[in-house]
């Protein structure tokens, strides 16, 4: 067990040799709950449609959190979300986005200029549903494939500064798919994706040196794992009968372009505090960009 907020001093040195620094027991409780009851009103939403359009009688408000989503969308899995994105400027959510001590860790390695980089989600992986199994990918390939389309040069991508954050809103483990990532891989720098059907995958002749040295990240709530944009990662399917319930958000070093067409939102500035996101409401009172 870690120590809330507690940093490890050779956090830097982690996160350059492997690529990956998990943090445990980083959030307390009560961050962790507020996040799940940010959630609940986006779930009875979904709720109140299935009632509308005749698919249940009642909203199974009485399921626990981990289950309804997956309870709701039984019988009509092609219609369940499997990602949540613009909906996430809520209250609850801001001490997440926002906490201090993670922006602390997040300062060490990328400087004093940080932006919430405009790719932040809440995934409910619903068992069995090939729309939330993320495959073997590098972030940077979602960058690469988003935005440059010929606009920026080719090697843009590698020289972004960012840190992926990842954190289970419900434990995390092999049979309800947590992550994978595959330690130090961020030193290839970017390279081949294909696209799939629903996510971008990489090319077996880039994965498959490297397979057999794929680690299972299985993280309870209050955990959190700090990762490089060039670590080769992906998401296990979901085995259990419940929902695996996650965020995944990224920090960036805001002197640079975020090389998509929104700029995201400043999450710390020694320069010039006047962008900074001050507080949950101010938070609540901007959207997605
Ligand atoms: O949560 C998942 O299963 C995949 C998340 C992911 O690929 C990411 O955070 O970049």
């Amino acid at each position: 067990m870690g120590c809330t907020g507690s940093i490890p001093e050779d956090i830097v040195d982690q996160f350059d040799e492997m690529g990956y620094v998990v943090l445990r027991g980083f959030f307390d409780g009560s961050v962790v709950d507020r996040a799940i009851e940010a959630m609940t009103p986006l779930v009875d939403a979904c709720a109140a449609e299935l009632v509308a359009e005749g698919v249940h009688q009642d909203m199974l408000s009485r399921e626990s959190f981990e289950r309804r989503l997956s309870r709701l969308y039984e019988p009509c899995m092609e219609k369940a979300p499997s990602i949540f994105r613009r909906e996430l400027h809520l209250a609850g959510l801001y001490d997440v986005f926002f906490h201090s001590r993670l922006l602390d860790a997040v300062e060490m390695i990328l400087g004093s200029e940080i932006r919430l980089y405009p790719n932040y989600s809440v995934r409910p992986k619903l068992p069995d549903h090939a729309k939330t199994l993320v495959l073997w990918h590098q972030d940077g390939g979602y960058t690469q494939n988003a935005h440059l389309a010929g606009i920026h040069e080719e090697r843009a991508v590698e020289v972004l500064r960012m840190v992926n954050i990842w954190c289970p809103l419900v434990p995390a483990t092999e049979f309800n798919g947590c992550m994978q990532f595959i330690p130090r891989t961020h030193k290839l720098g970017l390279v081949p994706h294909e696209g799939r059907e629903f996510y971008l995958e990489i090319s077996a002749a880039a994965l498959e040196p490297f397979l057999d040295q794929a680690a299972s990240i299985e993280l309870d709530p209050g955990d959190v794992v700090l990762f490089h944009n060039m670590l080769f990662h992906q998401g296990l399917p979901n085995r259990s009968d419940a929902v695996r319930w996650s965020m995944d958000w990224r920090y960036q070093d805001a002197t640079q372009s975020t090389l998509r067409k929104e700029e995201g939102h400043m999450a710390r500035s020694s320069r010039d505090d006047a962008d900074v996101v001050k507080n949950a409401a101010d938070w609540v009172s901007r959207s997605f960009q």
